[in-house]
This record gives C-alpha cells, sequence and structure tokens, in this order.
C-alpha cells in the first residue's frame, strides 16, 4: 500500500550549531522568509484571462464582494431588493460611500480594500472612485495579474471549475490554453449535493446516469469525471458540505461520494478537498452573501479517512468549533490534510487561534491558509494578512523551542515556510498532470 502522504522536511544537517540564531534574530527572519517565499494558493474562485467575463478585477469588483455586501447591509438602509436592481457601478459607489465615506473601514475586508488601493499608490480617503476606477481602466490584464502575484507573493493560484456551470464548460470544451499562473480545481457540488437538478444534465450529454443513481449510473459518472479530468487537468477535486453532512448514510450523494468520487480520485491519483460546514441561503435575499455557518459532526471525517485509506483528503472546516478536532483527526489519519481559515475565520483574531493550535499539533504538516478570492486583487491584502499573523506565530514558536534548548537556523524556518507554503500542497495536489 502506497503511504497516503509522502512525508516532509530534509534531514539536518550538522551545522545547526554553526548558523543558529539569537533570540532577537527570530523575528526578523521569521519576516523575511516569509516575504520571501512565494505561496501557493490552493484555493480561489478566481479565473485565468482566457474564461473572459469569469475572470474578476478591478475596483467595482473588489467592492461588491459578498464579504462587503453582507457589511453594508448593516450601514446602509438600502434594502437588498433595492441594492441588487443597481447597476455594478452604483453597487460599488453604494458601497464605498456607506462603508468607506460614511464610516471608517475598520472590519477586515474594507481594510482589504484599503490595502489594496494603498498597493498601488491610489487615495484611500476620497468621496468618490474616480482616480481608482481610472487606474483600473488603463491596465492590460497580463500584465496586471504579474503584477497583483509579485505584489500579493504568490505563484500559483488555483481556480475552482465546475464543469455543470454553462458559461464555464463552454470555455472549457472550445480549449482553454495554459496558463503558467493557473491551474483548475474540479468542483463536484452539483453532482454531490444537487443531483436531482443536474443528473439529466449528464444524460443529456451522453451518459448512462437516472435520478436513482442506479445501474451503471456510478460508473458513467466515473467516465464524466474522467472526461473532464483530461480537459481540465484538476490539481484537486473539491465539494463544499453543509454543517448536517454525515457519512455514512443512506443518501445518494453519499453513494456518488463512495462509488464514483472517491474510486476516481484514486484512479487519478487526486486528493478530494471537502469544505464543510456551510448553512446555504439562510438570508436569501442576501444573494452570496446569504450563507452561514453552522458546527458539523467530524465523525464523518473520521468514517472516512478510516473507510478510505488510500483517498487523501484535504479539509476545511467553517466552524470555529469544529477547528480543534480537525487537528486531533489529522493526528489520527495521514491521509487527511487540514487547510485553511475559511470565509468567516479568515480574520487575523481567529487566524492567529487556529494556527497555534495547527502548529502544537501538527508541527508543519498543515497548510494554513487559502485566499478564497473571487477577485483578482483581493490576493493582495488577504496574503499581506496572512503573513503578517504568521510572523509572531511562527518566532514564537521557535523561541519556546529555544528557551527549551533547540536553537533554530535560518535553514529550519525556511524549511518549514517552504512546507506550509508550497510543499506540502505540491506532495498532497497533481501539479504535473498538465
Ligand atoms: O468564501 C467564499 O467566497 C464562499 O462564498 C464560498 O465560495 C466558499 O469559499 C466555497 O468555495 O464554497
Ligand atoms: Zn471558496
Amino acid at each position: 500500500m502506497k503511504p497516503a502522504l509522502p512525508k516532509q522536511g530534509s534531514p539536518p544537517t550538522d551545522s545547526i550549531g554553526a548558523e543558529k540564531l539569537d533570540v532577537v534574530q527570530i523575528s526578523p527572519v521569521v519576516e523575511e522568509i516569509l516575504a520571501a517565499t512565494p505561496i501557493i494558493d490552493i484555493h480561489t474562485h478566481l479565473f485565468a484571462p482566457s474564461f473572459g467575463k469569469l475572470a474578476l478585477w478591478g475596483i467595482d469588483e473588489l467592492l461588491t464582494y459578498h464579504y462587503l455586501e453582507a457589511e453594508f447591509f448593516r450601514s446602509s438602509h438600502t434594502s437588498p431588493e433595492q441594492y441588487f436592481a443597481l447597476s455594478k457601478t452604483q453597487q460599488a459607489e453604494a458601497i464605498w460611500r456607506a462603508l468607506f465615506v460614511e464610516n471608517t473601514p475598520i472590519s477586515e475586508s474594507t481594510r482589504g480594500i484599503v490595502a489594496v488601493l494603498k498597493a498601488f499608490g491610489l487615495p484611500t480617503d476620497r468621496l468618490n472612485l474616480a482616480e481608482a476606477r481610472a487606474f483600473f481602466q488603463t491596465q492590460s490584464l497580463d500584465a496586471h495579474i504579474q503584477r497583483v502575484f509579485d505584489l500579493a507573493g504568490i505563484s500559483l493560484a488555483v481556480m475552482t471549475n465546475d464543469p455543470l456551470d454553462p458559461e464555464e464548460a463552454s470555455a472549457w470544451l472550445n480549449g482553454v490554453p495554459e496558463h503558467p499562473q493557473f491551474r483548475a480545481a474540479l468542483r463536484l457540488d452539483k453532482i454531490l449535493k444537487h443531483w436531482a437538478a443536474n443528473w439529466q444534465v449528464l444524460a443529456a450529454q451522453g451518459y448512462q446516469v437516472d435520478a436513482q443513481v442506479s445501474g451503471e449510473s456510478a460508473a458513467e459518472v466515473r467516465r464524466f469525471l474522467f472526461d473532464w479530468y483530461k480537459r481540465m487537468r484538476p490539481v484537486y477535486m473539491a465539494v463544499s458540505l453543509p454543517d448536517t453532512f454525515f457519512f455514512p448514510a443512506e443518501t445518494l450523494g453519499n453513494r456518488l461520494l463512495a462509488e464514483a468520487i472517491l474510486p476516481s480520485c484514486r484512479e487519478l491519483n487526486l486528493p478530494l478537498s471537502l469544505m464543510i460546514g456551510v448553512r446555504l441561503q439562510v438570508n436569501p435575499s442576501l444573494r452570496l452573501a446569504g450563507d452561514a455557518v453552522g458546527r458539523a459532526d467530524l465523525r464523518s471525517l473520521e468514517n472516512l479517512c478510516r473507510t478510505f485509506p488510500q483517498n487523501r483528503f484535504l479539509v476545511s472546516v467553517l466552524s470555529r468549533e469544529n477547528q480543534h478536532e480537525l487537528c486531533v483527526y489529522a493526528r489520527k489519519f495521514s491521509n487527511l490534510m487540514p487547510f485553511g481559515c475559511w470565509w468567516f475565520l479568515n480574520n487575523p483574531s481567529i487566524v492567529e487561534e487556529i494556527t497555534r493550535e495547527r502548529i502544537e499539533m501538527l508541527g508543519a504538516s498543515f497548510i494554513p491558509q487559502h485566499s478564497d478570492a473571487r477577485v483578482l486583487e483581493q490576493v493582495i491584502y488577504k496574503w499581506s494578512n496572512t503573513r503578517r499573523t504568521l510572523a509572531p506565530i511562527l518566532a514564537n514558536a521557535y523561541r519556546l523551542l529555544a528557551e527549551d534548548g533547540r536553537s533554530v537556523t535560518r535553514n529550519d524556518i525556511q524549511r518549514d515556510v517552504t512546507r506550509l507554503f508550497r510543499s506540502n500542497a505540491e506532495s498532497w495536489m497533481n501539479f504535473n498532470g498538465r
């Protein structure tokens, strides 16, 4: 049986003593290494430029991010109905006025906009968006992407690719040219969570599937996934699951998971990413901003990791209350890789708590963050915030280690940061398929 988790790290050299850092050097060296190590952003909703309108960028898209829309309705008398009837530019102006002019932008998402404007040398305190719009309108997308990736310190972004989204599917069917900075992830939500509404789409494409997932259905879903694998060359498959998800249980989704998705992942040597804990549309009038969070029963993960030892599971859980259990399960199952501080967790106070806990329980054997960016320039502030939060946490871990009797070297720190930012992802995902 091949090991589920390729082990990381390199043997220590006998030069530890020669390079050891004084306690006062630890912080600056950690900061320097964090700044200089390019990140693989393993989960975004960004698209390569060849996807046309699906690739979102610029100030109006940044301001109408659903994280900001949720905050807008708390500080404006505009109703969701009135807001969604506006044009995109009017929506952006309403949000700018409510959250940046009439209020101080102290929340995480509003500060992010300020940080992006500053990164491009744009004013952050104007009454309107004229200068910001003029700047973004004059950028050429390819050069702008390179600049944004450089500013964010990332080398690669993994997209979220839905083969059952008509707009996206037609781009793939017409052929998507390779882009050095974007890779695909095959998203399965429509198949796993909404089979009743989607099986006929597969049937219409010539796959012998039915509403009950009987007969050849599972084998045909595997054929569908293989066909899409050839088109997308994804680095993993993925699904977001509700807090009520449980495995095993007699559901069509679980049958598809066990008989189609997991066998395909094994055959294609791809991990399956499970993002667990979303409560979809608790307030549908807010649209994309209308989802919430619920605590999940992570015995599902235990059951999956134990029942399918040949599968690799990349897991992010949305509820703060589930974080400790996730670490415990990662200690039990080496085919489980915790990743990211997702969505409502992506705030410095919570990221700090989760990351500290992960380091204490798992060393460097986890993936600390993903951006979940939907708009290109968001990676600038999200990754700057991640580095800023990580720096004192890592420095503190090395300081404690030094106090306990093992000095650290620059190589130790670089090895850990490389593992956290890149090589845990590289060893788990299939980046060579394309
Ligand atoms: O963080 C988000 O933007 C959410 O709306 C979701 O997209 C989530 O990240 C997901 O991938 O389902
Ligand atoms: Zn996401």
